[in-house]
């Protein structure tokens, strides 16, 4: 399933000048050789560009290509690899794959040339993951973490740890089989310094993945309030865009409504939803249930109060209700109240009508705080800027959880003078948690979920 030689577009579909398609395998360069005249790449060097036809079966010529030759071991796959430019648009492209795949290539699946990257040792799991959240990376912050972890720093981090305890792992697993002479290979004082170590590290890779998944997830906030308290005119107000429908009678959303914006390099993604009310029509019912669900599954509620109503006790109940995982209290409609009115303790106050238009945005101080409160409650503020320590995968967070937490095992066994055995075992747990990671351990099933992810080409 993993062998031959594979064929795809590595651009998108649709017009454009050109369109690139990359081959990698065996075949590669005797498939391109077989399609393409005015070229002889298998008489070429390594790394060399070629001007040439692509032919059909009748010799007619399809398109003006260039072709790119990169010999095994020296290309990105570790294979032969061929990369075909021609012309874009939906044909031309098209024509030249089906060529090379008569020829003898197969269309590739998702992630195909990365993981054969991966297999020939160009790069680690980590590594090749990190070419996926460059593609899918949906904001400048998350692109400069994704291109920070494909340099590799990240993945040194925790291999160099992993070498260094493995090292220790096996002097303590020598000392075992030396059980009657009560010998001591393991360096005791390297042992202990390892652990501290290992703590701070893990520690701080895991504390790194509250703000790393900001960057992979972005943050989800929903609005939540009474009917009529101004949250799709906050909504609208937030993304600068007319969404959601605003009327001065109650209940005028019903469905939850997204819209996303970017703030300061932090995608963010709005949901107003219905207002919270106790009774009502069944569709009022259901859109309150919405809400709800909304709320339970967002990062962070943004919950507005109708300043001059006041919260009431229907609001915290429905609050105490959801139990979400951070809340931004704001009172809205500030116009409405007497200059010397404060919100309370620890809420905002807005008036968002005025939010909308830029000189009221300037007069009210604008939504500027709303908008930090929520990156604070969100937990997009206050990270490490080392985009290297920064954990942005939830499969990685797992990983690192449970290397930590196998190390925290380790260091109060090993401080509390138990055997040797268990001390190894759970520093092995540590060894396979982190191999994980960097793909030194792996299987199949983790493999193809990983490259499932891919887009074909890539
Ligand atoms: N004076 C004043 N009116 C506001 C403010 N914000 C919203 N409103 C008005 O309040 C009314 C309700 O606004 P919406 O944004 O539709 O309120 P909502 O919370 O989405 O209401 P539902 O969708 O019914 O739950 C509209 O007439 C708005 O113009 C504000 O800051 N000050
Ligand atoms: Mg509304």
């Amino acid at each position: 399933m993993h062998e031959g030689t594979i064929v795809a577009l590595a651009t998108p579909r649709g017009q454009s000048a050109l369109a690139v398609i990359r081959m990698s395998g065996p075949e590669a360069i005797s498939v391109a050789d077989r399609v393409l005249s005015g070229v002889d790449l298998a008489a070429s060097e390594s790394h060399r560009l070629h001007v040439g036809s692509v032919r059909d079966a009748d010799g007619a010529a399809l398109d003006q290509v260039v072709a790119g030759i990169f010999r095994a071991p020296q290309s990105a796959t570790g294979e032969d690899v061929v990369e075909i430019t021609c012309h874009g648009g939906d044909v031309a492209a098209t024509l030249v794959m089906s060529r090379l795949v008569e020829a003898g290539a197969r269309q590739a699946g998702p992630g195909e040339f990365t993981r054969r990257a991966f297999m020939n040792g160009k790069m680690d799991l980590a590594q090749a993951e990190a070419i996926a959240d460059l593609i899918h990376a949906r904001s400048e912050r998350a692109h400069r973490v994704s291109v920070a972890h494909l340099y590799g720093r990240y993945s040194e981090l925790i291999r160099s740890f992993r070498e260094d305890m493995l090292d220790l792992v096996s002097l303590i697993e020598l000392e075992m089989d030396f059980t009657d002479e009560d010998v001591e290979f393991a360096d005791r004082r390297r042992l202990d310094a390892l652990l501290e170590r290992g703590l701070s590290l893990l520690g701080e890779l895991e504390a790194s993945y509250r703000y790393g998944r900001t960057l992979s997830d972005g943050i989800r906030v929903a609005i939540a309030g009474r009917p009529n308290a101004g949250k799709s005119t906050l909504l609208n107000a937030l993304v600068g865009a007319d969404r959601a429908i605003v009327s001065a009678e109650a209940g005028t959303t019903r469905d939850s409504i997204e819209a996303e914006s970017l703030v300061d390099g932090h995608r963010i993604v709005w949901v107003d939803t219905a207002g919270v009310r106790a009774s009502g029509s069944a569709i009022e019912a259901e859109g309150v249930e919405r809400a709800r669900r909304v709320a339970v599954g967002a990062d962070v509620v943004l919950y507005v109060v109708d300043a001059k109503a006041g919260m009431l006790d229907v609001e915290r109940q429905w609050l105490a209700g959801v139990d979400a995982a951070a809340y931004v209290m704001l009172y809205n409609k500030r116009d409405l109240m007497p200059r010397e009115w404060t919100p309370p303790q620890g809420s905002l106050a807005v008036s968002a009508t005025s939010a909308v238009s830029e000189a009221g945005a300037a007069e009210r101080g604008g939504l500027q705080p709303v908008l930090h409160a929520v990156l604070e409650a969100g937990g997009a503020t206050g990270a490490t800027t080392d985009e290297h320590r920064t954990v942005t995968s939830a499969r990685h967070a797992a990983h690192i959880r449970a290397a930590h937490e196998a190390l925290r095992r380790a260091a109060n066994a090993f401080r509390s003078g138990v055997s040797q055995d268990a001390l190894s075992m759970d520093l092995r747990a540590v060894l396979d948690e982190l191999g994980m990671i960097t793909g030194e351990i792996t299987n199949e099933d983790v493999l193809a979920r990983i490259f499932s992810r891919f887009c074909i080409g890539k």
